[in-house]
């Protein structure tokens, strides 16, 4: 338990497992006091859906953080995910400037692509303005494809330790604290590496065949919650892990369940990982 206040800033995708409706009881069933900003209502996330619809809830931003100002509400952490639109970011950033505690912790998730692909509807201007994001943020969360595309690399579906440093080294200029997730060095193994005050660390787990949607933001969410509660960033890095990859077990014999991962039934799971100590 904490008594630390964080804002959550992603869309609600009403179905799909994913963004908000992952991020608030994750982050809530870890203990935090868990503050909502939806950046866009969606019937369904976008990774296998079609027609679904799509509110961006950019305008009402200003306004937003008007209010909180005026009441004097502040946040000891802020945690970005799947932004509406570039403009959007720029509110964000305003956020993050008029909204937080002294030493409140920015920790952005660059949500924007996956397996060398930007997610549909966004494009380069979005990319630079989550560059922008990201260059303000204690701690960045990319997976490969968007440390490639924040640091204008090419993406490779083959790389090695070397590209992954050469990633590292671009993204973390601006003295951040970086984990790249899914880096894979061998067959049948994933994990992420963390880098942290100019140290390497990687943390290596099964990767489990298939995989599932929406699990980028369960293991945001669940770093989040274990970085509130005071662990420190490579533990709250393997907590996240162990964690996913507990939610992709637990969906694996459900049939078909594609569009996300059945993280509810297992999060007493990660509230007893919180308990442990490293
Ligand atoms: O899980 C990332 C995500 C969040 N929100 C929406 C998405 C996606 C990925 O496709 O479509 C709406």
């Amino acid at each position: 338990m904490t008594d630390k206040r964080i804002l959550t800033i992603q869309d609600i995708s009403c179905v799909g497992q994913c963004s908000l409706t992952v991020a608030l009881p994750i982050i809530s069933a870890c203990g935090v006091e868990t503050c909502v900003l939806p950046s866009a209502v969606l019937s369904t996330h976008t990774g296998g859906f079609t027609g679904y619809t799509f509110r961006d809830l950019t305008e009402d931003m200003p306004a937003i953080l008007k209010h909180w100002q005026k009441e004097g509400i502040r946040f000891d952490g802020f945690y970005t995910g799947y932004l509406g639109s570039a403009r959007q970011i720029d509110y964000v950033r305003d956020i993050f400037k008029g909204a937080g505690n002294p030493g409140s912790l920015k920790i952005v998730d660059p949500a924007m692509a996956d397996n060398g692909q930007l997610y549909p509807g966004f494009d380069a201007v979005y990319v630079e303005a989550m560059k922008k994001l990201c260059g303000e943020a204690d701690i960045i969360l990319p997976n490969i494809t968007e440390a490639c595309l924040l640091t204008d690399s090419e993406y490779k579906e083959d790389y090695g330790e070397g590209d992954i440093d050469a990633l590292l080294e671009k993204l973390s200029r601006g003295s951040q604290t970086v984990l790249i997730t899914g880096v894979s060095y061998a067959a049948d193994k994933t994990g992420v590496v963390v880098y942290e005050k100019e140290e390497k660390r990687y943390y290596e787990h099964r990767q489990i065949e298939g995989g599932c949607h929406g699990t980028g933001d369960i293991y945001a969410s669940a770093f989040v919650g274990a970085l509130m509660n005071g662990h420190g960033v490579y533990d709250s890095a393997r907590i996240a892990a162990d964690y996913t990859l507990r939610c992709i077990e637990n969906t694996q014999d459900a049939g078909n369940h594609w569009y996300g991962a059945r993280f509810e039934g297992v999060l007493p799971e990660l509230i007893g990982m919180l308990q442990s100590k490293s």
